[in-house]
C-alpha cells in the first residue's frame, strides 16, 4: 500500500523509477524475456480490451501483427478515460501507461475478472517497448499519446483529429524493445492464433480478429463462438467419436463466483480436461476442478447405484474411471482469484470447491435424469474403464516381475553413462541403430547415456496403459527412466535430469518425435511439466566458407548467414540429410555437446494446442496428418508443444 501512495504524489521521476524497475527485472513482471514473454505483452494489452468486453461495452477486438513486428490492438469499448487524473495530475491514459499498479484503480466501480496482471499490464508493456502509441476515440475526438524508450512520455495526451461522434474505443500499438527481448522480437502467428481462439471460446459472442500484415498478402482470421465453451468441447472432440450426441452444458453462480462447465464423452481412453479461471488456463487444476471432479464421480456412482447398473457387491467407480474419454472445459470467473503452485497454475480459493461441487452436481444430475439413454452410455463406459483398470494393474505387476528377468536384454540396448548423479545425467533417445552408434562415439561418457529406438514406437493415443506396456520399446524406456508408470509413477526416481529426443529433421523424424511426446504427455506428464524433456536440434545446413564451418537450423538462418559473407565469397552449402550421415565429431559439436548444441525444452504450458497436434497426427484421418507432417518436417519449432 505504501508504494502506491508514493506513486500517487509521484513526480515524473518517481513514475519512471517504477518503469525502470520493470526494465531491470522484466522476469518478475512477465515471467521471461524469451519468445513466451514477447507474446505475453500482447495479452497484457488484449486483457484490458477483454475486461471492457466483460463489462459489457465492447464487442470487437482486433489484433494486428504489423510489418515491423510491432503489434496493434483495437477495441470498440468506451476508450480509456482521457480526463486529468485527480491523484497524478496527468491524463488517466498516461497514468495507466506510466504508473505501475495503476490498473483497475481508476475509473472505479466493478471488479476486473480478466487474467494477467489486473491492468498493471499496460505500464509493463510500455516499460518494455521501444515505443508505444495510444489512440482513444471519445466524444467525436481522437486523443493521442506516444511514449518512447521504455515509457518516456513524448508529449502529453492531445487531440489530433475528429471522428464520428458514435465512434468509441482504444487503439494501442507497441514495439517490443530488442534490448529486453534479446532472444527474439519476431511474433509467431500460430502462438497468437491459439490463444485468440481460446479467448474467443471462453468469452461467448466476443469477436476477435487476428491479422498478419508481414507478408505481401496479409492473413486475416476471425474468431467468434456463439456457443462458447460448448463449441470448445465440440472443437476438441473433432476427429474423435463422441458416444452421446449432446454436449452437456452447466452453469451457476454463488457469491459473485460463477462456474460454467461443458463436457462430452468420446470412445477414446484419454481425457482432455482443461480448466480456466478468469480466462487463465489453470493447468495445475485447483479447487474449481477438484469440486467438479468430485461431483462427477459422486453423481455417476449415485446414478449407477440407483438404477442398479452398479450392483451392491461392485466397487465404487473412481475418479479415473469416470474421466476416461472425457472432454471437459471448466471456466470459473472469480472477483479475487488466488493462484498457487509452482507455475501459479492452480486455483487456491477454498470456497470455490463447494460452489463448483454444488453447481455441477445439480446440473449434471438433472441431465442424467432427463436423458436416460445418454446416462446409461456414460455409466457403462465408466464401468468398462473400471474393469480395464483392474486388468492393467495385473499387467503392470506382471511387467515388474518380468522386468527383472529381462534386465540383460535391456542393458544390451542402453549405453548408460558413468555418473550416478541424476542431476547431471542425460539420456538421448536416438532414432535408429546407426545414429545410435554415432551418438555413442560422440557422447560424453560420464554424463550422457544413449538409447537407440528401433522403428516406430506404439501410438498411445489409441492404446490403454495395458497395451502400451506390452510394447517393448516403451518398456525399455520406462526401465531406463527408473520412474515406473501409471499409478506407480514416481518422478523422484528419475535417473536423468534431461531426456533428449534426437531425431532427424525430416518427416519420419518429426513423426517419431511426436509419438514420443504423446507417450510422455499421456503417461509421464510430470516429467514434461517439470521441464525434463527436450528435443535436440540437429542442423539442417552446413556452410563451409574457407576455414569456417557454420551449422544452421533453418533456411532463414542460412540466408541470414550468407548475407553476412563478402560479396564474392566462395562457399559450399550441404543440406544435412540425417543424424546417421554425420560423423561422431560433427554430431557431438552440432547436437550433443553441452557447450555448443541447441536444445529445445518441451513444455505443456499450452497443453491444448499440444493435444491438437497429437490429434491431427494420431487421429484416424490420414490427410490432415500428412499435411501437418509435411508442413512441420523442417521447422522443429512448430513441434515445441
Ligand atoms: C487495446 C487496449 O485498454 N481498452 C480499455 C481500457 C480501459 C477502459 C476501456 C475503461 C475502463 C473503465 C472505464 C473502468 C481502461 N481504463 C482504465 C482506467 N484496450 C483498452 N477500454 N472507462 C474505460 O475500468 O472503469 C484502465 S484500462 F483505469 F483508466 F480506468
Amino acid at each position: 500500500m505504501e508504494n502506491e501512495k508514493q506513486h500517487y504524489d509521484a513526480s515524473d521521476i518517481q513514475v519512471l523509477e517504477g518503469l525502470e524497475a520493470v526494465r531491470k527485472r522484466p522476469g518478475m513482471y512477465i515471467g521471461t524475456t524469451s519468445s513466451r514473454g514477447l507474446h505475453h505483452l500482447v495479452w497484457e494489452i488484449v486483457d484490458n480490451a477483454i475486461d471492457e468486453a466483460l463489462a459489457g461495452y465492447c464487442d470487437d477486438i482486433e489484433i494486428i501483427i504489423n510489418k515491423d513486428n510491432s503489434i496493434t490492438v483495437k477495441d470498440d469499448g468506451r476508450g480509456i478515460p482521457t480526463g486529468i487524473h485527480s491523484k497524478t495530475g496527468i491524463s488517466t491514459v498516461e497514468t495507466v501507461y506510466t504508473v505501475l499498479h495503476a490498473g483497475g484503480k481508476f475509473g472505479g466501480g466493478g471488479y476486473k475478472v480478466s487474467g494477467g496482471l489486473h491492468g498493471v499490464g499496460a505500464s509493463v508493456v510500455n516499460a518494455l517497448s521501444t515505443w508505444v502509441e495510444v489512440k482513444v476515440y471519445q466524444n467525436g475526438k481522437v486523443h493521442y499519446i506516444r511514449f518512447e524508450n521504455g515509457g518516456h512520455t513524448v508529449e502529453p495526451l492531445k487531440i489530433i483529429d475528429e471522428c464520428s461522434s458514435d465512434r468509441t474505443g482504444t487503439t494501442v500499438t507497441f514495439k517490443p524493445d530488442p534490448e529486453i527481448f534479446k532472444e527474439t522480437t519476431i511474433y509467431e502467428y500460430d502462438i497468437l492464433r491459439t490463444r485468440v481462439r481460446e479467448l474467443a471460446f471462453l468469452n461467448k459472442g466476443l469477436r476477435i480478429i487476428l491479422c498478419d500484415d508481414r507478408e505481401l498478402e496479409s492473413k486475416k482470421e476471425e474468431f467468434v463462438y456463439e456457443g462458447g465453451i460448448s463449441e470448445y468441447v465440440k472443437y476438441l472432440n473433432e476427429g474423435k467419436t463422441p458416444i452421446h450426441e449432446q454436449i452437456i452444458h452447466l452453469s451457476g453462480e454463488e457469491d459473485s463466483i460463477s462456474l460454467e462447465v461443458a463436457l462430452q464423452y468420446n470412445d477414446g481412453y484419454t481425457d482432455n480436461i482443461y480448466s480456466f479461471t478468469n480466462n487463465i488456463n489453470t493447468h495445475e487444476g485447483g479447487t474449481h476442478e477438484d469440486g467438479v471432479r468430485r461431483a462427477l464421480t459422486k453423481i455417476i456412482n449415485n446414478y449407477a447405484r440407483k438404477n442398479n447398473i452398479l450392483k451392491e457387491k461392485d466397487e465404487n467407480l473412481t475418479g479415473d474411471d469416470v474421466k476416461e474419454g472425457l472432454t471437459m472445459i471448466i471456466s470459473c470467473k472469480h472477483p479475487d482469484p488466488q493462484f498457487e503452485g509452482q507455475t501459479k497454475g492452480r486455483l487456491g480459493n477454498a470456497e470455490v470447491r463447494k460452489i463448483a461441487d454444488n453447481v455441477f452436481s445439480e446440473g449434471f444430475e438433472r441431465f442424467l435424469m432427463e436423458n436416460p439413454t445418454d446416462a446409461k452410455i456414460i455409466v457403462e463406459k465408466a464401468i468398462v474403464a473400471s474393469n480395464a483398470r483392474r486388468a492393467a494393474k495385473k499387467a503392470r505387476e506382471l511387467t515388474r516381475r518380468k522386468g527383472d528377468l529381462e534386465i540383460t536384454s535391456f542393458y544390451g540396448k542402453l549405453t548408460d553413462c558413468k555418473s550416478k548423479d541424476s542431476s547431471e545425467c542425460e539420456i538421448f533417445l536416438v532414432e535408429g541403430d546407426s545414429a545410435g552408434g554415432t551418438a555413442k562415439k560422440g557422447r560424453d561418457f560420464m554424463t550422457q547415456a544413449i538409447l537407440p529406438l528401433r522403428g516406430k514406437i506404439l501410438n498411445v493415443e489409441k492404446a490403454r496403459l495395458d497395451r502400451a506396456l506390452s510394447n517393448e520399446e516403451i518398456r525399455t524406456m520406462i526401465t531406463a527412466f527408473g520412474t515406473g508408470i501409471g499409478d506407480d509413477f514416481d518422478i523422484s526416481k528419475l535417473r536423468y535430469d534431461k531426456i533428449i529426443i534426437m531425431t532427424d529433421a525430416d518427416v519420419d523424424g518429426s513423426h517419431i518425435r511426436i509419438l514420443l511426446l504423446t507417450l510422455f504427455y499421456r503417461f509421464f506428464k510430470p516429467m514434461v511439466e517439470q521441464g525434463h524433456v527436450y528435443a535436440a536440434q540437429p542442423p539442417l545446413f552446413k556452410i563451409v566458407y574457407g576455414k569456417n564451418i557454420k551449422y544452421v537450423l533453418t533456411e532463414d538462418e542460412r540466408d541470414e548467414y550468407l548475407k553476412e559473407l563478402p560479396e564474392n565469397a566462395k562457399y559450399t552449402i550441404t543440406r544435412m540429410k540425417g543424424l546417421g550421415e554425420m560423423d561422431d565429431d560433427e554430431l557431438r559439436d552440432t547436437t550433443m555437446a553441452k557447450e555448443t548444441r541447441i536444445l529445445r525444452k518441451i513444455t505443456v504450458d499450452d497443453a491444448i494446442s499440444a493435444d491438437q497436434v497429437f490429434k491431427t497426427l494420431m487421429g484416424e484421418e490420414v490427410e490432415p496428418r500428412r499435411k501437418f507432417i509435411e508442413e512441420n518436417a523442417i521447422y522443429t519449432s512448430n513441434l515445441d508443444v
